[in-house]
């Protein structure tokens, strides 16, 4: 920027431009330094860019965090919390006063370790595990361009800002998110790096060499590269990355780490502790901050709080549009509607359809047809798959998929990228307006973990539709069949996990998926034909109490017998068998622990009876004891599976009818 135009600028600022920026870097050490924990290094070397960033062109309104059209902050160098807390207390967030600023990182107070989302007002999305946040914004920025093209600009059109390290970039996760960005050509996503060569062990020359700016153009991405403490450079880059949108933008900003502290800055001790009371004199001193820990004088106060003005006011024009538009019905019935009626009515005429026609299908099949029902009811629901749509059944007649520069479609191709398609998931549903669900593998859900953990931890409403649930997919063999993973799963806080056994289970287990609003669901299903097994027609979603009794024996117990997905059938069979020798066996269909977990004493006791009891599932026995007490017997797998037909391998790792029978009637013995 010319000398000329910079004066200019500092003309119109009633506080010199590094005072503002300062401001940041002494409440981040100052907090730190109170803490004896945290990360200053970041906050201090970003400061510049994050000023410029949020003085000069965030549109959001700290009095209402969740205006749906705000500009998107996502600080994915999450241990650089200190930077946002900073940025709140400065733009006068009301739950971020100084106070909080004093209890960073302490128990119950707004300042977490990380970025919490739904913890303070205004974070967008819970950081800290690097590159999570990076991909999560594409979701965000591909939800506002699902948005834009059904309400229109007026309406939608907002940014979404990414602050990433070099860490973050390092991660694998950013691969498949530069990617599908640069495919999807999000050109409101702009990702402000940290170019400041230091991670935690020190230089980053000792673990990488990518030229970064190529990977990104290669991937489809605009680069610029600015000096991170140079406001005008920053400042012309941030513009010409919102007149130049036809592609996301990286902008690589040379930094120094701890920017300010005499002996730390440049150096990987900036990273991550307190800088101590010398250095931390030395860097007020070298910044020209001369005032004490915690204060903020009411000039600089007053220029961060003009920003706040600014989004006010952007915030009470879109308003008056909002209400002019001819879309502001459908956008409001989107953003802020409730479409469990139409579903719910949808899915219970497709259930009673189900009791009649007792169809024999696999429960990805069924999957597919309750989603039929599902997308036909609302419009708010976007599906999509890791490159196995016809494999996962998530895609339904009429759905256009999502394509770069056209957004009006509401199926997602991922490709193959489990773990952007999680982090997707996340940013689409925390966007705000659809109900995202995608497909892979049940195996692969691996490659999504740090995704899914985080749709839990923020209890978001993402579907994970995992198919090919066990050894029943067969000859694919042990790379592709899941043992391990229902347990994986369901030991994991918050998150639903679903093993359906036949096609009305499947509905339920939708149904129940759909109305979790603020906790992330899986749906476990099978490659294989299944047969109906729910005979009592009825309207209440059984499934939705996680268990119950499927077939009750005729009298007083002797065993009962538990399952889940595909195992249920031959768990019927086997109380079948054993009721022709007068063995009186229940079964319970257990679709969903964690939704038992939840039922009352009573219930949990009439279902799971007082007679011994045998599990049947076609994984590992992990987490079974719970359910099936210390004298319990299980049914199931041992270690990894094997390629061959379904059926040969059920028999050769004995999860058969008779080893259910064989083990009931051990059970009873012993008893
Ligand atoms: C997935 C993941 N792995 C490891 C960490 C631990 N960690 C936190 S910050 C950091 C270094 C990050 O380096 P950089 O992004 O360059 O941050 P800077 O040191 O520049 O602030 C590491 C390894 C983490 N938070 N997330
Ligand atoms: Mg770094």
């Amino acid at each position: 920027m010319s000398e000329a135009l910079l004066a200019q600028r500092a003309a119109n600022q009633a506080v010199p431009f590094c005072d503002m920026a300062n401001a940041i870097r002494a409440l981040a050490m100052d907090s730190v330094e109170k803490a004896k924990s945290g990360h200053p290094g970041m906050p201090m070397g970003m400061a510049d860019v994050a000023t410029v960033l949020f003085a000069e062109y965030m549109n959001i309104d700290p009095a209402d965090p969740a205006w749906p059209d705000r500009d998107r902050f996502v600080l994915s160098a999450g241990h650089g919390s200190m930077l946002q807390y900073a940025l709140h207390y400065l733009l006068g967030y009301e739950d971020m006063p100084i106070e909080q600023l004093q209890q960073f990182r302490q128990l119950g107070a707004k300042t977490a370790g990380h970025p919490e989302y739904g913890h303070a007002l205004g974070i967008e999305t819970t950081t800290g595990p690097l590159g999570q946040g990076i991909a999560t914004a594409v979701g965000m920025a591909l939800a506002e361009r699902m948005m834009n093209a059904r309400h229109g600009d007026d309406l939608v059109d907002h940014y979404t800002y990414v602050i990433a390290g070099d860490g973050c970039l390092m991660e694998g996760i950013s691969h498949e998110a530069i990617d599908m960005a640069g495919h999807l050509k999000l050109g409101k996503l702009v990702v402000l790096w940290d170019d400041n060569h230091i991670s935690i062990d020190g230089s980053t020359d000792l673990s990488t060499s990518t030229d970064q700016l190529r990977r990104f153009e290669a991937a489809g991405w605009n680069v610029a590269r600015v000096d991170g403490h140079n406001e005008g450079d920053i400042s012309e880059a941030i513009a010409r990355a919102r007149t130049h949108g036809d592609k996301p933008w990286l902008i690589a900003c040379r930094t120094t780490i701890g920017f300010g502290a005499p002996t730390r800055a440049g150096t990987s001790k900036a990273h991550g502790e307190a800088l101590g009371p010398e250095e931390i004199a030395g860097a007020r001193e070298k910044l020209g901050w001369p005032y004490p820990p915690f204060v903020v004088p009411q000039p600089i106060l007053s220029e961060w709080r003009k920003v706040s003005a600014r989004g006010a006011q952007a915030h009470a024009q879109w308003k008056t549009r909002l209400a002019a538009s001819s879309k502001g019905p459908s956008f409001k019935d989107q953003v802020f509607g409730d479409a469990s009626k139409e579903i719910d009515a949808a899915l219970t005429e497709l259930k009673a359809k189900q009791f009649v026609e007792k169809p024999k299908i696999a429960t990805r099949k069924a999957s597919e047809i309750a989603l039929t029902a599902i997308n036909g009811a609302c419009d708010v629901t976007v599906g999509g798959s890791a490159d196995l749509t016809h494999s996962n059944l998530t895609i339904t007649k009429g759905m256009e998929p999502v394509r770069p520069g056209a957004y009006g479609g509401r199926y997602i191709h991922y490709g193959v990228r489990e773990h952007i398609m999680g982090a997707a998931m996340n940013g689409i549903a925390l966007h705000g307006g659809f109900i995202p669900y995608g497909g892979t593998f049940l195996v692969f859900s691996d490659y999504a973990r740090g995704a899914i953990r985080l749709s839990a931890l923020m209890g978001q409403r993402v579907i994970y539709v995992l198919t090919h649930d066990s050894i029943g997919l067969g000859e694919d063999g042990p790379t592709h069949q899941p043992v391990e993973h229902l347990a994986a799963l369901r030991v994991m806080p918050n998150l639903l996990v679903f093993r359906p056994a036949d096609a009305i289970e499947t509905t339920e287990c939708w149904q129940a998926a759909l109305a979790a609003t603020s906790a992330p669901s899986v749906l476990a299903l099978s490659r294989q034909a299944l047969p109906a097994l729910r005979v009592n027609a009825g309207d209440e979603n059984l499934s939705a109490k996680g268990a119950y009794v499927l077939r009750e024996a005729e009298g007083e117990r002797d065993v009962t017998l538990l399952a889940t997905g595909s195992e249920v059938e031959l768990t019927v069979a086997a109380a079948e068998m054993l009721a022709r020798e007068g063995v009186k066996a229940a079964v319970v269909s257990m679709p969903c622990w964690e939704l038992f977990e939840r039922q009352n004493d009573d219930y949990r006791r009439s279902v799971l009876g007082s007679a011994p009891r045998v599990a049947v599932e076609a994984a590992l026995r992990f987490g079974w004891d719970r359910w099936i007490g210390d004298n319990g017997a299980f049914v199931g797998m041992h270690g990894f599976g094997a390629s061959a037909p379904a059926g040969d391998l059920y028999k050769h790792f004995g999860v058969t009818t008779d080893a259910v029978v064989a083990q009931a009637k051990k059970m009873i013995a012993k008893n």
